[in-house]
């Protein structure tokens, strides 16, 4: 019998194919609502477990390659009303409020079904959401060193190679979704999640994600999601990508 890792289909770049990636879950998971719409929850003050996380720099810090509205309206907004709904999700669930954002995330088969599409949608999206901001900065890109440098090398030939590889995954995102650099048993790898699906939630563990939701980027570029990831590449801190391989290395 198969487990559930087993049985999902992870999409490895580079062979130039996409697969979609599949998450846990039965058909008629797969047909549920994507995550929660742009500003359809109020960010309420915390009434749960899990709490919206500062961003740690100014809203126009990441200018002009990410503009100041949009970071204000994606953490305080989009980011807040993840929380709040996993706030709800867990509300009752004492098991499930006890868990920390990682273990929830990585145990998705023990939530029950009444709750697993808001807390596989929310957990998601303010997991996602608190490993992305700190791997922004202004001044960003320069390339990595060391061990973290020779795996990128021994993997995608040259760091440009990474650059490209994950530009190309997120051109690739059909909708809403993310694409990440991960440890996959092991070894670096690029892959792609939709809507607010995690690698955690695979058994991977993502170093970097980039976030090619429309509210990411559209008030800026509009439809030029192209423009969007080359701007992008310039405010990535690859010293906090670099930790967390680490991390991962010694995990
Ligand atoms: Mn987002």
């Amino acid at each position: 019998m198969m487990t559930r890792r087993e049985s999902l289909k992870t999409l490895v770049l580079g062979a130039g194919a996409l697969a979609a990636l599949q998450l846990p879950g039965s058909g008629a998971l797969a047909q549920t609502p994507p995550a929660t719409p742009p500003g359809s929850a109020p960010a309420a003050a915390p009434t749960g477990p899990f709490t919206l996380p500062p961003l740690g720099y100014g809203f126009d810090a990441l200018e002009p390659h990410i503009d100041a509205t949009t970071m204000e309206l994606h953490h305080d907004k989009h980011h807040a009303a993840y929380v709040a709904n996993l706030n709800k999700a867990v509300a009752g669930k004492a098991d499930l409020a006890a868990m920390s954002i990682d273990d929830l995330m990585k145990n998705l088969s023990k939530v029950p079904q009444d709750v697993l599409t808001a807390v596989r949608n929310n957990g998601g999206g303010h997991y996602n959401h608190s490993l992305l901001w700190p791997t922004l900065k202004k001044d960003g890109g320069k390339a990595p060193t060391g061990d973290f440098a020779a795996a990128i090398d021994k993997k995608f030939n040259n760091f440009k190679s990474l650059q490209d590889l994950l530009t190309q995954a997120g051109m690739l995102v059909f909708g809403s979704g993310w694409a990440w650099l991960v440890m996959a048993d092991g070894n670096l790898k690029v892959e792609v999640t939709s809507n607010q699906d995690t690698p955690l939630s695979l058994g991977h563990t993502p170093l970097l994600g980039i976030d090619v939701w429309e509210h990411a980027y559209y008030l800026k570029y509009q439809n030029r999601r192209a423009d969007y990831l080359a701007a992008f590449h310039n405010v990535i801190d690859w010293n906090v990508v670099q930790q967390r391989f680490t991390a991962a290395q010694k995990g």
